[in-house]
């Protein structure tokens, strides 16, 4: 099974970009090794402190987000980061020409009771002169991306990303510390029975959000004419896991708790990211009106309604919400 460092030699033709994956890899193999040691790894509970986002971190969050850093800090292609638990984007060197925007442990609500959580990156490219620790900087679309990924603490730990040039998933061993290569084109399949959203939500929902769900928990009586299965992990990275390998759909749709918030999910480091690599294997990913990858971002840490997987389920939600 060939080896990360070998694949991306062959196949990223952009060798900075190359760099800064097997960099990142570095960090997320520490993250790995600190995550399977659980409560022994004595880095469980709250940091006591709350992020940007008003979120309260996890001591893991922090430990992730200083490990990225530093691997990041260190590579002489990065200009500068964005982070989920970093107020404002960070310089790295002035000589960088790419943008590594982070979600250093996607779904940590979840790493007490052991359940799987992920990072999530982009990987951007900065306008000639450009400076790193200026937000307009990374204020890119998503179909700007030159790179996208995540790496799945699970029972294994995935590596799934894309270069543009289709989805690559690897496996790391941990006895040789590599990330071996499972699958060089990872697909979607086009249609799925199974959704995956938080349904305590339901009466903040849009109309159209209230209808679609409406009409699949009809099953095969109901207007989409088939039984549906649903699944809620509470963690992006692990429901995208799912729907890359066998199909489906995520929706973490708008919901008028907090209208200032057109959804719970950021744009920039789990929006975008998660959709080029859905779109990448086959798959759509929209607001439930545009395309996530087609938004103008204005503000690093803004949030986005997602609803992607199954290109054809996605475009019956889609539908619903243009009707
Ligand atoms: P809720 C994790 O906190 C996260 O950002 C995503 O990974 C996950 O899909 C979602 O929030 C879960 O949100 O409201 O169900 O706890």
């Amino acid at each position: 099974m060939q080896r990360l460092p070998a694949f991306l030699k062959e196949h990223c033709t952009d060798a900075d970009v190359a760099r800064i994956i097997e960099g990142l890899m570095v960090a997320c193999k520490d993250i790995s090794y600190r995550l399977h040691l659980g409560a022994l790894s004595g880095v469980m509970g709250s940091a006591e402190q709350e992020n940007v986002q008003g979120e309260c971190q996890k001591k893991l969050d922090v430990i992730s987000n200083d490990l990225i850093k530093e691997c990041l800090a260190a590579m002489p292609e990065v200009l500068g980061l964005a982070s989920e638990e970093e107020p404002d984007p960070v310089a790295c060197n002035a000589e960088g020409q790419y943008l590594v925007l982070f979600d250093p442990l996607d779904g940590s609500s979840n790493i007490d009771v052991n359940v799987t959580v992920g990072t999530i990156f982009s990987i951007l490219k900065a306008a000639p002169g450009a400076s790193g620790a200026t937000a307009a900087t990374y204020l890119q679309a998503g179909s700007e991306q030159v790179a996208a990924g995540y790496v799945l603490y699970g029972p294994s730990t995935t590596l799934m990303f894309s270069t543009g040039n289709g989805v690559h998933s690897f496996t790391l061993d941990p006895r040789i510390g590599e990330f071996l290569l499972l699958n060089d084109k990872v697909e979607i399949p086009e249609t799925t029975s199974e959704f995956a959203i938080n349904m305590s939500n339901q009466r903040f929902w849009l109309p159209q959000m209230q209808a679609y769900v409406a009409d699949l928990l009809k099953g095969e009586e109901g207007p989409l004419g088939k039984r549906y299965n649903m699944r809620w992990i509470a963690s992006m990275v692990a429901e995208i896991h799912r729907i890359l390998t066998r199909g489906g759909i995520f929706m973490y749709p708008y919901d008028n708790r907090d209208p200032s918030k057109p959804g719970k999910l950021r744009l920039m480091y789990e929006g975008n990211p998660m959709s080029m690599l859905v779109e990448q294997a086959g798959g759509k990913a929209s607001t439930g009106f545009d395309d996530i990858t087609a938004i103008q971002p204005e503000a690093i840490h803004q949030r986005v309604s997602c609803i992607m997987g199954s290109a054809a389920e996605v475009s019956t939600v889609v539908g619903y919400h243009r009707d």
